[in-house]
């Protein structure tokens, strides 16, 4: 795959970003990069707006301040399957991965998550970030941070947990000091 060859030749530093269709990966890279990745990746107003499975040639990568950041389609779809990842996805060539999750955790984000540590090896830094935190109270933070320990073992495999809004800029700071962008 043309992915993989890229990424085994660049020098540079790579950020991949995971999750869920419309779990708000393309608006967290725009963030990151204070706007000025380029290209400029995709906001979608539904799901499946970054796609890789068109006859097209994809956008493999974004590049900020000499870093590139890998803004993959939303998994667990037809046109792209958790299968298609664990075939084809270069995880040990990424030097961290930063996986979204929306909203309640399926069986797919538990498999997508053990994909993750199984296939980067503990080579790569990983971060879980819960989005669309303007809507959680601290109520829900607790018990949310108590199901991802649970579900994820965040301690177990030294994996931060940060809330972020990707409309309100809440966690993005953290977020960037943590990846060094
Ligand atoms: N309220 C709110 N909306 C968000 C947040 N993050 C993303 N969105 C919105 O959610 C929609 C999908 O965002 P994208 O960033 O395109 O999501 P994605 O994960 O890249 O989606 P795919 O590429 O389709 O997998 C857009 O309308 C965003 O504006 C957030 O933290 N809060
Ligand atoms: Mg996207």
């Amino acid at each position: 795959m043309k992915l993989a060859a890229l990424l085994e030749e660049a020098e540079s530093r790579k950020i991949a970003f995971i999750g869920q269709p419309g779990a708000g990966k393309s608006s967290l890279l725009l963030k990151l990069t204070n706007g000025k990745c380029e290209p400029k990746p995709n906001i979608g107003q539904g799901t499946d707006t970054t796609d890789w499975s068109s006859g097209r040639e994809p956008v493999w990568y974004h590049l900020y301040n000499g870093t590139y950041f890998i803004d993959t389609p939303g998994y667990d779809t037809k046109a792209h399957p958790l299968r298609s990842y664990r075939e084809y996805f270069p995880f040990q060539n990424v030097d961290a991965i930063v996986f979204v999750i929306r909203g309640k955790i399926h069986q797919s984000d538990e498999d997508m998550f053990r994909l993750i540590m199984d296939k980067s090896k503990c080579t790569s830094t990983v971060v879980l970030v819960r989005g669309y935190a303007e809507d959680l109270t601290e109520e829900d933070r607790k018990s949310l941070e108590q199901e991802f320990n649970e579900k994820f073992k965040l301690k177990r495999y030294h994996v931060s947990l940060i809330f972020v809004s990707n409309r309100l800029g809440e966690g993005i700071t953290e977020l960037q000091s943590l990846l060094n962008i």
